[in-house]
């Protein structure tokens, strides 16, 4: 059953003009819960974002939000320089009557943000070109972030892809087996032991000092980028809770595990499931393009391998959830983290299968 909002005393909290109308579960985000408010301003009806925000994973709201202002008023000012509108092409957040980021009710913390109107976000992709101008979208994105004041930033969520470090907690996950689960994932989870190689290889590379630790925004999946349903280009990159220092190879490959799968994330037919090598060449020759001058040679190199790595972590990141008892990511039916998992291991398996050509296809671009 779902939790019921007063919404009504809520969106009062906020400087928002006009009388409420109603407020409805939104989009289709795994960690926080969204809401799209309408309200009617003289005559005019105006829709909001309205997001309870997930505190059980983001303890520290108060730095998160500032975390969020200060990257959404850099934002703004580069879409301003560049003659851009500004409402339309970074995330606005909508402040409290008292001049806050957000309300916390007692129990709970909301935040609002302009709604991007004429804009659509995608959970598939239907059209290459949609997914070329998302790959710009998050390109420009990455060029913009590497002007960032890094020590700015809050580290909200430590270690977020620290790879070695999920694998440990997957291994203490197995090792409770709290939900008695176990048993029954005998296989995936041999499965992902025998994978255990591939954690170390971009962590390694940072500690090292070969691959740079930047400003990336962390979950850069087809539907945190907003395109315009008049021009399909790219309009805005939302989801900006995870915006922290990390690699380049992670941004990049967490949108190729997304966006080069034809079906659901959570597809239970393994069937529909595949690495589509033509749409990883599309991405790629669309983020090269916006990235920038910036990208070193190493990075360029481990764009596959950070395709590889992102698709195992998630997929073992969603095995955890499932022996932990389905407490991390948002679920809507038994097994659903079941099946995340398996199709991102089905995913990984396609793409070590084509490691070289995912490698040649970088020289080209
Ligand atoms: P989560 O962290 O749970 O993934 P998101 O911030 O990504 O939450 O929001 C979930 C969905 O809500 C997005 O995929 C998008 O469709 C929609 N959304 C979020 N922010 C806006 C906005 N400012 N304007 C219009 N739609 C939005
Ligand atoms: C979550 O919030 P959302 O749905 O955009 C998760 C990502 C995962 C993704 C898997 C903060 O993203 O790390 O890759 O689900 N976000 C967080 O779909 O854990
Ligand atoms: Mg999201």
């Amino acid at each position: 059953m779902e939790q019921e909002f007063e919404f009504q005393e809520i969106y009062k909290q906020f400087a928002i003009d006009g009388d409420f109308v109603d407020c409805v579960r939104y989009g289709e985000g795994h960690i926080n819960d969204t809401f799209k408010l309408t309200v009617n301003d003289g005559g005019k009806e105006v829709r909001y974002i309205l997001q309870r925000i997930n505190n059980r994973l983001f303890t520290e709201v108060d730095k998160l939000m500032r975390n969020i202002e200060l990257v959404t008023a850099f934002c703004r000012k580069s879409v301003e320089k560049r003659g851009g509108d500004p409402m339309r092409e970074c995330l606005n957040v909508v402040p409290t009557k008292e001049g806050g980021s957000y309300y916390f009710d007692g129990a709970n913390y909301f935040r609002v943000y302009v709604f991007i109107e004429n804009a659509t976000t995608y959970q598939i992709v239907r059209d290459p070109r949609d997914f070329y101008e998302s790959a710009v979208a998050f390109g420009n994105f990455a060029n913009l972030l590497a002007d960032f004041d890094a020590s700015q930033l809050y580290e909200v969520l430590p270690n977020f892809h620290n790879t070695k470090v999920r694998f440990e907690n997957f291994m203490k996950a197995v090792k409770a087996d709290a939900f008695g689960r176990k048993a029954e994932v005998q296989k995936e989870i041999d499965w992902v032991i025998a994978h255990k190689n591939l954690c170390g290889e971009i962590v390694d590379k940072i500690a090292t000092g070969k691959i740079p630790l930047r400003v990336t925004h962390n979950d850069t999946k087809l539907n945190n980028v907003m395109l315009d349903d008049a021009t399909g280009k790219g309009l805005a990159v939302i989801d900006l809770d995870t915006v922290m220092p990390g690699s380049l190879c992670y941004d990049f490959g967490d949108s190729i595990r997304f966006g080069c799968n034809p079906a659901a994330e959570d597809e239970p037919d393994l069937s529909k499931v595949n690495f589509r090598f033509d749409l990883y060449e599309t991405y790629l020759k669309g983020y090269l393009s916006a990235v920038g001058e910036s990208i070193t040679e190493e990075e360029r190199k481990m764009l596959p391998v950070g395709a590889v790595l992102m698709t195992y972590e998630c997929g073992m990141r969603f095995l955890t959830d499932y022996l932990e008892g389905d407490v991390y990511f948002r679920t809507h039916r038994p097994k659903q983290n079941l099946d995340r998992a398996h199709t991102q291991f089905k995913l990984v398996d396609d793409m070590l299968s084509v490691m070289d050509r995912m490698s040649e296809a970088v020289t080209r671009y």
